[in-house]
């Protein structure tokens, strides 16, 4: 009996068969919720609604053809995308309008006509619960041949797994500098937005093909020309990242980008084909952009520099450093690595230790006294709450060691999680205060799955 309520359950949900569409918004069908939903407008007529809305117009022309309606309401509060990309070959055209029947004249929240080839994708603010009407149809002139299919999502960030960052594809024709200032307005996990930005071949060829399943079209990435670089010229010098990533890879398409065509491009984006151009700043062309969220970075605290806590013995570290060792400066931890829990690539690393001494890489929960730390051996002690051991390395004979354990698995680190870390180490012949061992600065960390 429950095996074959089962499947009765999945054969009554199925998109793929229940719905078609109705021909008229009036009957409009009612559907609900993420997936893929099937139209059939090949014995469709055009109807009198949605023919003449100023959002729609592409190509001289505002109406759609051969229009089905449903009536969808949202599960979620968020960003829908519908888009009819990997659902038919043929020339579609799609737009919304809020829920409750047959729009009114010029009501429509979004339409678009081509964003992948002759297939259309919008986008617009939904809120769970609230139904909205959507036209799905036909270029004007072109005749429906076959049934298609349309996908319904939330758009939210997708991650990068060779990298842990999240990214994410806003389908909208804004200017360059609309964009990179909506990007930043943006957060995510935490984690400020900006301008896509890449560091190599791989991470360009992953959003632009990979992280929406298609080819991403014309949209906006994190380059621009800075006129005041002293390697500014035209149409190829000063050109920069958003973000201050080094540019050390570039995919201009090649051999006439960029060509500061007009005078006046300066502005990055792709074009179709992964490669970039150089474009002005409205061209509407553009009609996305990518914003990506990188995982978050590390933040050194508790410093023997003498500016808080002071050292046990008048043992004052250089900048950066903690409380200073037989060597006479002191030792620096740094992390390495994203702070992404699924990578676990995070790696901690430490300079200015006793050659060949012993030390004990560990994580807390809490930076102690608001991150001032306390007086403990020869340093300070930065990190406690919930100690665990994380690894014991030997210094080199340059005084530098570095973790190779799993540290997100050996510290039971889960995502939204903030840890603290720091080395203790092992100075037993010169130590300053007599105690033979002394610490780092301590390194904190805010996690992402
Ligand atoms: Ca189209
Ligand atoms: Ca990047
Ligand atoms: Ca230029
Ligand atoms: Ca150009």
């Amino acid at each position: 009996m429950r095996a074959l309520s089962i499947v009765a359950l999945l054969c009554f949900a199925s998109p793929a068969v229940a719905f078609q569409g109705s021909d008229s918004c009036s009957t409009a069908q009612a559907i609900a919720g993420s997936g893929l939903f099937t139209f059939d407008a090949t014995s469709a007529t055009t109807g009198a609604e949605g023919q003449n809305e100023a959002l729609c117009y592409a190509f001289g022309s505002s109406t759609i053809d051969f229009d089905v309606w449903y009536e969808w309401t949202s599960d979620f509060t968020g960003t829908a995308i519908v888009t009819s990309c990997a659902g038919t070959s043929e020339d579609t055209k799609i737009a919304a309008y809020p829920g409750g029947g047959c729009p009114a004249p010029n009501a429509a929240i979004a339409c678009n006509d081509d964003t992948c080839n002759y297939q259309s994708t919008i986008n617009f603010d939904a809120v769970a619960g609230s139904s909205y009407m959507l036209q799905v149809g036909y270029f004007p002139g072109t005749t429906p041949s076959s049934p298609g299919s349309f996908e319904i999502y939330e758009n939210q960030p997708v991650q990068n797994p060779a990298n842990g960052h999240y990214y994410l594809v806003v389908r909208e024709t804004v200017s360059w500098d609309v964009a990179r200032a909506t990007a930043e307005s943006m957060t995510f996990q935490g984690i400020q937005g900006h301008l896509v930005t890449f560091s190599d071949l791989a991470e360009d060829q992953w959003v632009y093909y990979t992280m929406t399943g298609g080819p991403l079209g014309n949209a906006w990435i994190g380059l621009y020309q800075d006129m005041t670089d002293p390697n500014y010229s035209e149409p190829a010098g000063g050109w920069v990242w958003v973000d201050g990533t080094p540019l050390t890879y570039s995919n201009w398409y090649t051999p006439t980008e960029p060509n500061n065509g007009g005078g006046l491009e300066h502005y990055g984006g792709y074009w179709p084909g992964d490669q970039w151009n150089d474009y002005q700043i409205a061209d509407g062309t553009a009609s996305a952009y990518v914003v990506e969220f990188d995982t978050s970075s590390s933040t050194a605290f508790c410093f023997g520099d003498g500016a808080s806590t002071l050292c046990p013995c008048g043992n004052t570290g250089g900048a950066g450093q903690g409380c200073a060792n037989g060597t006479g400066s002191g030792a620096m931890l740094v992390a390495t690595g994203s702070s992404s829990v699924a990578l676990a690539d995070m790696t901690l690393s430490a300079s200015g230790l006793i050659p060949s001494q012993p030390g004990l890489y560990f994580q807390g929960n809490n930076a102690i006294s608001s991150g001032a730390g306390i007086q403990f051996g020869d340093g300070l002690r930065c990190a406690g709450g919930g100690v665990v051991r994380l690894q014991v390395r030997f210094a080199s004979g340059t005084g530098t060691s570095a973790t190779t354990a799993d540290l997100i698995s050996l510290g039971g680190v889960v995502p939204g999680d903030t840890k603290r870390y720091q080395l203790w180490y092992r100075d037993p012949v010169l130590s300053p205060c007599g105690s033979l061992f002394n610490l780092t600065n301590g390194i904190e960390r805010t996690f992402q799955p």
